[in-house]
């Protein structure tokens, strides 16, 4: 029984991101064949383009704002992260007030109760047990009190997830789609598609030469992603999310999201968010052999720099007309700078499947 419990504990800690990211196996061939250069600081992870072509980053700039230590990521504290939703913030105070409270008591109560039958009723100390089978009083009040206590969490609970799945009216709305093991977002309402992959150590292995290496401005390590969601704040943001291959899952903490990506399925989950920031999730769903690499980067910023951001994906704000049918009016020759994406990268680095990816590894 011990043995099997061992070989359990075992193979979940194979299983988990932690495990994983010990380098046991590097590489993909093409990245061991060739000597990884470390590339200028602030490349973007674009494989399609030379180094040299790709945009500086600023640290600081929108889509790059530096992250809070200890606000929307861990940070090694126990418990909730600090909520910035007002949903987050309803959810998280009902279970570090009430709901903590009474599963204390409960414990407690459940504790001191065995303690004391256990000392009182020894065979040393009670040798003539008792013959009693039933006391009818005490069995409706250990039947009416934990039903009482239930109908008090549910009450409030109910309530709560009421007003999380009945979103207000969407300023903005956000496609998610999950893949293994990257995330694509679309902001149809805005004309704006981008893929978002993590960020590699520049010590990783597998790290292709043309991919920026993560730095502290973008965030711990296994959380920072090349290409971050940028969303206003104090709006309210829908996020339609799906798959395209198995089912992952879509979750930030500091928001008090997390919804399943399913193929085939469109899923629905809003936040408002109040704080400026930046805010990191993870996939939450065991969806293959890289599922601890697929991390979630959310920027909220004020709705000037909102639009400003998305003018540089080559976007417009909701209800304008696309950049691309205005600058046809006056130049045809206009060209949308935001058309490429990394698909190449993917395509060379990520295996189709699950299984294939198993025995990659
Ligand atoms: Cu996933």
């Amino acid at each position: 029984m011990r043995l099997i419990g061992w070989a359990i504990a075992l193979a979940a800690a194979g299983l988990t991101p932690a495990a994983a990211q010990t380098p046991t196996t590097p590489a993909p061939t093409t990245a061991a064949a060739a000597p990884v250069a470390t590339p200028p600081a602030g490349t973007a992870q674009d494989a399609t383009k030379p180094d040299a072509a790709q945009p500086a980053i600023v640290p600081g700039s929108v889509g790059h704002m530096i992250p809070t230590p200890g606000i929307g990521e861990p940070d090694g504290r126990k418990g909730i992260q600090f909520q910035v939703t007002p949903l987050g913030e309803r959810a998280a105070r009902f279970h570090d007030g009430p709901l903590m409270i009474i599963a204390v008591l409960i414990s407690a109560f459940v504790l001191i109760l065995l303690l004391w039958t256990m000392y009182r009723y020894s065979r040393s100390r009670n040798p003539v047990p008792s013959r009693n089978s039933h006391n009818t009083l005490i069995e409706v009040i250990w039947t009416l009190v934990p039903v009482l206590i239930l109908v008090g969490i549910a009450i409030p609970s109910i309530s709560l997830l009421r007003a999380q799945y009945s979103p207000p009216k969407a300023d903005v709305t956000i496609k998610v789609t999950g893949h293994q093991w990257y995330w694509s977002y679309e902001y149809p309402d805005n004309g704006v598609t981008f893929d978002s992959y993590m960020l590699k150590e520049a010590n990783d292995p597998t790290r292709q030469a043309n991919q920026r290496a993560r730095t502290n401005d973008d965030g711990p390590p296994l959380l920072a992603v090349d290409e971050r969601i940028v969303i206003p704040e104090g709006k309210v943001v829908k996020f339609l999310v799906t798959a395209d291959d198995v089912i992952h899952s879509f979750a930030v903490p500091a928001f008090w999201i997390k919804q399943d990506a399913n193929p085939g399925q469109v899923h629905e989950t809003w936040v408002k968010v109040d704080r400026a920031g930046v805010y990191f999730g993870q996939c939450s769903e065991l969806c293959g052999a890289r599922h601890g690499f697929m991390p979630i980067g959310v920027e909220v910023v004020p709705q000037a720099q909102f639009a400003q951001w998305i003018a540089s994906k080559g976007g417009h704000l909701k209800g304008a007309a696309p950049p691309a049918a205005a600058a046809a009016a006056t130049a045809p020759a206009a060209t949308t700078p935001a058309a490429a994406h990394p698909q190449a990268t993917a395509a060379t680095e990520q295996p189709a499947t699950n299984q294939a990816a198993t025995a990659q590894n």
